[in-house]
């Protein structure tokens, strides 16, 4: 039987669409960022008609030969990129990958330390209505009045509860996560250390964050954020912990693997472990730093006074009382300007409504943006929201939007 033509399925039109959505509005949303031609052709590859429950050379179907040379060479590029004795590259997303860590270290009821998905955290990290939340016993540690970690809280707060695990890493924290003071923690009160690293994988990567694989027993991360490889999850951890890590993963948590991901993983990593790429991850932060510097200047508050990775958030509450993170994300969209409402640390509004915004640079980076565009990206947002209620100067503000992203097409 012949495969319908592609012309016929209007998913194609849409797709299109998206690449025209991608190319002319601007995305700062911290988590995401432009995969390379060379990781969405291995994404779009024919490995994604291929089973292969189990590891490399431990199949449970034939026909694994190349499969299983892809896979391994990612996983020794995994392991070489992070210094790391073990990689696990199968995991389907950051959120797979921490539960089959939780599945490997833990038992249902077990005491664990996060922090708290108000300060920062993930949902993995123990939310009520995830299964992390629901399966263990999650305690949680903040942010000090600074707005950044308080490790003597952290450390008191392990010294009461006597977890089993402490989990490091977030998802909207502006500052390094030095991974020291949490190991010492650790050994302190005899836990088992994770390191979420999906948001700056990247950064460590590329060098200008510190490396937490020496220091943790597990690191996870996602390969789609500050990485820019394809949308999926990774675990590196010390051998010991090896053989538990595979089980939970497969047979444990997941089934077949996704080895058209998985080949995009290595190209991802050999990417990452080139000298560009080292450029790549400073100009990130570069990049962070300018824009929260010019936000300042535009009127807003950034939560802990600034940034050292690639998102900054900001508290909308100084700018304007009565714009709240959700109103501000419509109204950048209707600009052209794609970006998330977050809660700020004490946050008196919902999670649904927030007075917050998180901005990233990954994806504005890879574009090629530098500092003046930074400048003038604070400059449009400041406009959109000053004057939110005014359609005409949306509509400039989107025509600048387009005309900035026509210089820097991320796929022309
Ligand atoms: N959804 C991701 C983020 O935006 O940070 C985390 O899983």
């Amino acid at each position: 039987m012949p495969w319908p033509q592609i012309r016929d399925d209007p998913v194609f039109g849409r797709i299109e669409a998206e690449v025209e959505r991608q190319n002319t509005t601007l995305q700062l949303i911290a988590s995401e960022n432009f995969a390379s031609p060379a990781v969405l052709a291995a994404t779009g590859s024919v490995l994604t008609n291929k089973y292969a429950e189990g590891y490399p050379g431990r199949r449970y179907y034939g026909g694994n030969q190349v499969i299983d040379e892809v896979e391994e060479s990612a996983r020794v590029r995994c392991r070489e990129l992070f210094g790391a004795e073990w990689a696990n590259v199968q995991p389907h997303s950051g959120a797979n990958a921490n539960m089959a860590v939780y599945q490997a270290l833990l038992k249902p009821g077990d005491t664990v330390l996060g922090m708290a998905l108000d300060q920062g955290g993930h949902l993995t990290h123990g939310s009520p209505v995830n299964a992390s939340g629901i399966l263990y016993n999650f305690v949680a540690y903040g942010v000090g009045p600074d707005e950044r970690i308080d490790f003597d809280e952290v450390r008191d707060v392990a010294l009461a509860h006597r977890p089993r695990l402490i989990v490091a890493g977030a998802t909207a924290y502006p500052r390094l996560i030095p991974p020291e003071p949490l190991r010492a923690i650790a050994e302190e009160v005899g836990a088992l250390l994770l390191f979420d690293a999906a948001h700056v994988a990247g950064l460590i990567a590329g060098g200008v964050h510190p490396d937490p694989v020496p220091h943790a027993d597990v690191v996870t991360f996602t390969t789609h954020k500050t990485l820019r490889g394809p949308r999926g999850g990774c675990i590196v951890c010390k051998e010991p912990h090896a053989r538990t890590i595979d089980r939970a993963v497969f047979p444990g948590s997941q089934g077949g693997p996704l080895e058209h991901v998985i080949a995009a993983k290595a190209v991802a990593f050999a990417e990452a472990a080139t000298p560009a790429f080292a450029d790549y991850a400073a100009g990130i932060v570069a990049n962070a730093k300018a824009l929260a510097a010019a936000l300042a200047q535009e009127g807003f508050r950034l939560v802990s006074g600034g940034t050292d990775n690639h998102l900054m958030l900001v508290d909308l509450r100084s700018f304007d009382t009565d714009l709240t993170g959700a109103e501000a994300q419509t109204t950048l969209d209707r600009a052209g300007i794609t970006l998330n409402k977050n809660t700020v640390p004490g946050d008196e509004r919902s999670p649904f409504v927030t007075s917050g915004l998180r901005i990233g640079t990954a994806a504005a980076t890879t574009q090629g943006m530098g500092h003046e565009e930074m400048a003038q990206i604070a400059s449009l947002i400041g406009q959109a929201l000053r004057r939110r209620g005014d359609d005409s100067t949306l509509a400039q503000v989107r025509d600048e939007v387009r005309a900035l992203c026509g210089r820097f097409k991320p796929y022309p």
